[in-house]
């Protein structure tokens, strides 16, 4: 395992928009291992692979209950209640600010064993996969500041 160097705010991988994983080969689990490691290592409850400068839809989430790994993830559904919180990331040093995010949304996505999952989150599990979401489509939280 390795850990990755963590791309910062200026770099244009964090603005372009992630592709689609199309098979999980043994190149995406490695860099599922090295993400994790990277993510555990900085530390940080999220992790995008455009974060890393790999421009593919990946991201992990562990807030404490565990790692989730999602590949191709998708929100499938958002609750109309909403709700504000200090956000941090990894690509923008020394910042935090505060953020409206959905309360509770579905994600649907792959694991790493090419299984289609939904993972129905709220609090703080719903803002970080949201957070980490935004990166696949080259958005920051400073960029949605309230
Ligand atoms: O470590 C992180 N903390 C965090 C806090 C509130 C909302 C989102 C996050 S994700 C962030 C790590 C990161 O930059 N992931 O992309
Ligand atoms: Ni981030």
């Amino acid at each position: 395992m390795a850990i990755l160097n963590i791309r910062e705010i200026g770099d244009p991988v964090l603005r372009t928009e992630a592709k689609e994983v199309e098979e999980i080969s043994d190149n995406i689990l490695r860099l599922l291992d090295d993400m994790a490691e990277t993510m555990y290592d900085a530390p940080g409850i999220g992790i995008a692979a455009p974060q890393v400068g790999i421009s593919k839809r990946i991201i992990l989430v562990d807030i404490g209950d565990g790692l989730i790994e999602l590949i191709n993830p998708e929100i499938s559904s958002r609750s109309n209640k909403t709700y504000i919180d200090q956000e941090g990331c990894l690509s923008i040093p020394n910042q935090m600010g505060d953020v409206k995010r959905n309360y509770t949304i579905r994600v649907k996505g792959l694991n790493r064993d090419g299984e289609e999952v939904e993972i129905k989150a709220k609090g703080l599990l719903s803002r970080a996969l949201q957070h980490e979401i935004d990166h696949l489509n080259g958005k920051l939280f400073v960029d949605q500041l309230v």
